[in-house]
């Protein structure tokens, strides 16, 4: 928050024409860093996305990601890369996403999400943000795109998130009718 509109995600999809935005909740880096690939990754799908930091974001921009569809000629798209921490605790970052969730009012009605969870299943509140955060933004209203995925720190988060992500854009493609071939649409 505390961010002007200008440089909120709302007006950086508008003028990059990007219909993709990856938030991310992270402390030490890796939610970061994936949310950041699979951004970049979208680019084969005509889906190029833009990354964002939910801290400097005004929440309630969350609730206009969907009119931006008729400017945007396209359906839009918001994934969350959640790690939890403490006692399943959302991470400073996403405090504030976290709170706002929790309050319940924010109705984003027909918003197409996507969550993957870090965590580690050592914790006994295992990957309890990225399971929040994917609950609670279909009771307010969201279209689940692809199951939440369960990323494990303890085995191979890695491979946890390469596996979600290959059915994630699978489900995209479906869901969105993208052709697999997405040189076109670079
Ligand atoms: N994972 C969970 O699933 N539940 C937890 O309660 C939890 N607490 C953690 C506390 C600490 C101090 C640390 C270091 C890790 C914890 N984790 C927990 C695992 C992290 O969420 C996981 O390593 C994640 O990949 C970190 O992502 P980040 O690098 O984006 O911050």
């Amino acid at each position: 928050a505390g961010e002007t509109g200008d440089k909120g995600f709302l007006s950086k999809m508008k003028s990059s024409k990007r219909r993709l935005v990856v938030f991310y909740g992270s402390q030490t880096g890796t939610a970061e860093e994936f949310a950041g690939r699979l951004a970049k990754e979208g680019a084969r799908y005509g889906l190029k996305g833009i990354v964002a930091d939910p801290e400097e974001c005004d929440m309630e921009d969350l609730t206009a990601i969907k009119a931006l569809e008729e400017d945007l000629e396209g359906p839009t798209l918001a994934v969350f890369m959640m790690a939890t921490y403490g006692e399943g605790d959302p991470t400073d970052n996403a405090q504030e996403l976290f709170d706002w969730l929790k309050g319940g009012s924010g109705d984003v009605e027909g918003l197409n999400f996507s969550v993957f969870a870090l965590g580690n299943k050592t914790y006994e509140h295992f990957n309890a943000m990225g399971i929040f955060v994917d609950k609670q933004l279909e009771k307010q209203g969201g279209q689940r795109i692809f199951k939440l995925g369960l990323g494990d720190d303890d085995s191979n988060l890695e491979d946890d998130f390469i596996t979600w992500k290959e059915g994630f854009w699978q489900a995209v493609c479906e869901k969105f009718n993208i052709e697999a071939s997405a040189e076109d649409f670079n």
